[in-house]
Order: C-alpha cells, then structure tokens, then sequence
C-alpha cells in the first residue's frame, strides 16, 4: 500500500489506497493529467503556428495566410494563457504521483527502468519548458542560451515523451476515466481537484487580459498592461534602449530599394496615398493590443520600386544592433492592402517608441516582425 508519505511504498504501486493516499491515486492522476495533457497540445500546436509564422521554411513562405488579421493575437494569447494554466496544474500532478516518483526499489526490472527513465524526460522537459515560456513572458533571460530554439527543441521532447506517458499510462487511464461507483468522490478529493481548478482560474483571470482588451483591469499579474503607453499599446523596446533617440525628422530618408530604387523624405512619404488599418500587435510574449494605424501601403513603394509581382521585401531598422532589427515581409504580406509603413498610430504621428517616423504593420503577424524605425526596404528576387 502506498503510505501518504509515500515512503514505505511497497513494491506493487498500482494497489487499491484509501484516506489521504486517494489524493495520489491512479483517479486523481487521470483527473489531472488529462487537463494537463489538453493544455500541452494546446501549446504545441500554437507553438507549430508561431513558429511557422516567424521562421517559415522556403515551402511555406508563400503560403503564409495574412487572415483573419487576428489571427496570431488569438493563437499567441492562447499560447501564453494555456502556458501559465500549466504551472498549477503541473505542480498538482507532480504532487498526486510523488509516491510514484520515490518508489523503492527504484529500479526493478529493465522495462521498469526504461518506464521510469521516460518519466525523468517527460518531468524534466515539461518544467524547464514552462518555467522557460514563464521568464521569456517576463522578459527575464537567466541563462546563456537563446531562448527560441530552446523553447522549439524542448516542445518535441515534451511532446514525444507525453505521447509515450499516454500510450503506457492508456489502459489505467481508461479505468479511471470516469470516478468508479466503488471509489467515491469523497471530500478530499473533490477538493483537491476543486483547488486545482481555482489556482488555474485566478493565474489565468490575473493574466490573461494582457491579450483580452476586456479583461485588462483584471490583469495585475501580467507583466505589461495591454494598454501601457501613451499611444495605448506597450512598448517593447523603446528608442532610448535601440539607440535611436533624438532622430531628426528632417534629416531622415526612406530608401526603397530595387529595379527602380529611390528615396524619400517624411513630407513625401506623407504626401503619398495614405490608407488606414485596425490591426493588433500581438507579441510572443503574450501581450497584444489593436490600434488604428495609417501610412503608405508596403505594395504601393514595391511597385513604384519596380518590384515584380510576388517579390518579397526585407525591412531594416536604423537600428543599429539587436536581433529585431531587419524582417521579411514574404509575398502574401508584401502585397496585403492592410501591410502599412505606418506614420500614425490612433491618428496621431508615432511616437518615437512606437517606431518615428515609419514601422512596418502587418496583418496576422508576430510582434516581433513588426520592425520600428525603417530606415529601408529592399525588394527580394
Ligand atoms: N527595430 C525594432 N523593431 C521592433 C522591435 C525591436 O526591438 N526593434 N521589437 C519588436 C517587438 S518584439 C514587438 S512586440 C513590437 C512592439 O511594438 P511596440 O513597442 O510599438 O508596441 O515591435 C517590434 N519591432
Ligand atoms: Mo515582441
């Protein structure tokens, strides 16, 4: 029998329990892994899109789809949102099998090792995964490592030891699927699973409207309110951090390269056609606002550029150094009527943190491609 402690377990780990040890037990396990379970794929799959938006391979990039122009807000909202729901209830299910994780011996058979091996994989991807996606949300980077390929190797790991877990966990899982007539809810169970719940409840609702406009005043746990700065969205990195305060307005040119480049000044930009589009900024990080933005249309300055249809474009920021300084605009972006170089944002010029004098807004784009303070854009062949 499996004591509460879990330290006098004896060898057969599947026999029936009773008071407080039911809250370790194969019912409580199933209750909360397979809730555990739905948010990992939840992740996955979000993840797939997040990734394929900001790194498409050669095939995709053309296929890339710029609506619904929400789309990425809602996938990378609920990337995030299922992601912090994961930390409770990874911690509840670390807790209801701990017996299991101690067992003694440790090792008793070959099979038994392999089992218990997967285990180690399955545990360790899943918390150094969501304690990875937690600190990137906040901004944090406590280790030497990048985070994106990281985050990208780890979900595979994650993902492929969790399938395992089901495959061999399935027949016990199957028998506790549904609470037994013969194994009462009972009061400690119920309210262990009642907790679990409210935990996931309070960090989602405390979190979650830094991407729910809605919700945003509940969102004091969330690590940028939604509508921070003075324009009415965060700010990411500011011009003082890029090193691009001060910029002189008058001195600043827009170079469009390609079969015919050419350059222009901010009075000329503004002097052009100007069109105005409702569309978020999502970021990865999980924050996301919408906002009116108007300027010229990427696909009018490719085409006065020369560009053949179907080019893509690369953007470069002033900016002189960091990792969001240069894009892609493949095609399908290249080309949207909502893809704006952007001169203002609700109607007023853009602040010089929002990217003055142009930024790059697309639709059902990652944050992190919307590149401020364009200095270029060059026609790709
Ligand atoms: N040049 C440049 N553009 C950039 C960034 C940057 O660091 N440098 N950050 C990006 C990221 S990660 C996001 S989420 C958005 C945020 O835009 P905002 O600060 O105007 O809200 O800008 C993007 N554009
Ligand atoms: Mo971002």
């Amino acid at each position: 029998m499996v004591s509460p402690g879990g330290r006098k377990s004896a060898v057969s780990g599947e026999a029936p329990v009773r008071d407080r040890a039911r809250l370790h037990d194969a019912r409580t396990a199933t209750a909360v892994g397979r809730w555990l379970g739905a948010g990992v794929v939840v992740c996955f799959v979000t993840g797939l899109i997040s990734h394929g938006l900001q790194t498409p391979p050669d095939w995709l990039a053309p296929r890339l789809p710029t609506r619904p122009v929400w789309g990425y807000r809602v996938t990378q909202g609920l990337h995030v949102a299922t992601g912090i729901a994961l930390v409770p209830l990874l911690l509840v299910k670390l807790w209801a099998v701990r017996p299991r994780l101690f067992v003694r011996p440790p090792v008793r058979s070959v099979l038994h090792a392999a089992e218990r091996a997967s285990v180690g994989v399955l545990v360790s991807a899943a918390l150094l995964e969501v304690f990875l996606g937690l600190v990137n949300t906040a901004q944090w980077y406590p280790w030497p490592f990048p985070f994106k390929p990281v985050h990208w190797a780890l979900a595979w790991v994650l993902v492929g030891a969790t399938m395992l877990h089901v495959a061999v966990k399935a027949p016990q899982a199957a028998a506790h699927w549904r609470r037994s007539p013969a194994d009462p809810q009972g009061p400690d169970r119920r309210s262990l699973l009642l907790g679990t719940g409210a935990a996931v409840g309070v960090v989602t609702l405390t979190t979650v409207g830094q991407s729910v406009t809605p919700l945003r005043r509940l969102a004091v746990l969330a690590p940028r309110a939604p509508d921070a700065s003075a324009q009415g969205v965060p700010v990411n990195r500011t011009a003082a951090e890029a090193g691009v305060a001060g910029l002189a307005a008058e001195r600043w040119r827009l170079t469009v390269a390609g079969p015919r480049p050419f350059d222009l000044t901010l009075a000329a930009l503004n002097a052009l056609p100007q069109h105005t589009a409702r569309l978020p900024i999502a970021c990865v990080e999980g924050w996301s606002a919408a906002a009116d933005w108007t300027g010229v249309r990427v696909r009018d300055l490719l085409e006065r550029a020369g560009a053949p249809a179907g080019a893509g474009a690369r953007v470069v920021s002033l900016q002189q150094q960091g990792g969001y300084r240069v894009s892609e605009l493949p095609p399908p972006y290249a080309w949207d009527p909502l893809t704006l170089l952007a001169l203002r944002i609700n109607g007023r010029e853009l602040s010089p943190d929002h990217g003055f004098p142009a930024r790059i807004i697309a639709p059902n784009r990652p944050g992190v491609l919307q590149t401020k303070w364009v200095g270029r854009i060059e026609v790709l062949s």
